[in-house]
This record gives structure tokens, C-alpha cells and sequence, in this order.
């Protein structure tokens, strides 16, 4: 397999996935400013939309989207289980959190991501929503469930940490939530999500 990724950006839930399940892949970076692969070739061929993660399961075989791509690989992986059984009601509650996730919460870090200076009353909006959005996942944690769907780590969780993270890039600082911020520690704690972050260079590896 070959993982099309930005470091730090939500093709990282696909790594934090592939290595979870242990699988081997290749990965390429891209810069999506100018769609260009680290190795020069038009990201565009590969995916149109023109951003990542783009995930190439076999020759010429493309999978593109975050919640597509995680459910891919949980499923090719059913001795990891980090996902449950298609067809069943924790799976409908695995894709509730993924179109939460993609479509509510990163979407509301765009305005810090978006190349320009916020004017004042643009971040304010842009924090109010932010700000909502991760008390939604507060209320969800504050039950004391370790990891979002429950007491097992899932691909929704690969995610979600994922896109937590980026509030510190943006110096959001997530105490205010504690439930969220002992959940970001714990799950940045796991190996696999570890040894992601030291592949994207986010981190150092302890032997460094
Ligand atoms: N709907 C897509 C969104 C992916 C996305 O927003 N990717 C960002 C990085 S997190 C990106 O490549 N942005 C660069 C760009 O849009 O030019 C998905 O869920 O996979």
C-alpha cells in the first residue's frame, strides 16, 4: 500500500491506522500548494480533489477520504479490531463520530489553516465554533469512557486525536476541556500512535 500524506495533517489518522494494524506501507509526501509528490509527479492523477490523505491499495486502486480510508483498513484487519462489525448499531455509532469528526470538528480548524491573517471578529466566529465543537467531544468523554465509542480504541480515534492535536499548532490550549485533554494524552501515548508521529517528524524518538 502507499499512504499520498502531509505531515501533521488528517492523512496522519492513516498512518496511526496502518501502524496500529501493523500493516506495510510505503508513503509519499505531498505538497498540496502545488500538487506536487515528493517525488514530482501530478498529485492531481492521483487524487483529483487534490488533497490528502490518498491511500493506493493496490496498482492503480485509489481510496480517498479519511472516514472511507479508516473503515478500509479496519476492515481488512478484523484481528486488530478497531472497528466493530459492519451492520451493527456500534458500527452506525463508529460512523456518526468519523462524519462528526470530518465534517464538524476539522472542518472548524480551516480559518487557522487557511494561509491569511484572521481580522478580529473572524476569530472570534472561528473560535466559537471551534470552542463548540470540542465540548461536544467534552460531554462525550465526560462519562469517563477512555477512548470516544467506549472502552477500546477505534479508527474514530485515530482521528479525533489526529485533529485535537492541531490546537496546538493554532496555541489552543485544551486544559479548559480536561476530559479532552487527558484523552489526547492517552491516546498520544499509544505505541502505534507514537511511532506515527516520529514518522512524520512531529515528535522525537526516544533514541534520539
Ligand atoms: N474530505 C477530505 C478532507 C481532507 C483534507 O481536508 N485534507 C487536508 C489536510 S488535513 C488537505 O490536504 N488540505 C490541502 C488542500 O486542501 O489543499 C477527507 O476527509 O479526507
Amino acid at each position: 500500500m502507499l499512504l499520498y500524506f502531509k505531515p501533521g495533517a488528517c492523512s496522519l489518522a492513516s498512518r496511526i491506522t496502518l501502524t496500529e494494524i501493523g500493516r506495510d506501507f510505503d508513503a509519499i509526501k505531498v505538497d498540496t500548494e502545488t500538487a506536487t509528490t515528493a517525488i514530482g509527479a501530478d498529485y492531481l492523477t492521483v487524487n483529483p480533489k487534490g488533497y490528502v490523505p490518498a491511500l493506493e491499495i493496490e496498482p492503480g486502486v485509489i481510496l480517498t477520504e479519511n472516514a472511507a480510508i479508516l473503515q478500509y483498513l479496519a476492515d481488512i484487519a478484523p484481528d486488530a479490531a478497531i472497528a466493530p462489525a459492519a451492520g451493527t448499531i456500534e458500527r452506525v455509532r463508529l460512523q456518526e463520530w468519523l462524519n462528526f469528526i470530518a465534517s464538524e470538528l476539522h472542518k472548524s480548524f480551516s480559518p487557522w489553516f487557511s494561509g491569511r491573517t484572521l481580522e478580529d471578529d473572524e476569530m472570534s466566529r472561528a473560535e466559537a465554533t471551534l470552542f463548540r465543537r470540542i465540548g461536544d467531544v467534552e460531554r462525550a468523554l465526560s462519562d469517563g469512557r477512555p477512548f470516544i465509542l467506549g472502552q477500546t480504541f477505534t479508527v474514530a480515534d485515530a482521528y479525533l486525536f489526529v485533529v485535537l492535536n492541531w490546537s496546538n499548532f493554532i496555541s489552543v490550549d485544551l486544559a479548559r476541556w480536561p476530559m479532552v485533554a487527558a484523552y489526547v494524552g492517552r491516546v498520544g501515548s499509544r505505541p502505534a500512535v507514537r511511532r506515527a508521529l516520529i514518522a512524520e517528524g512531529l515528535i522525537q524518538s526516544e533514541a534520539a
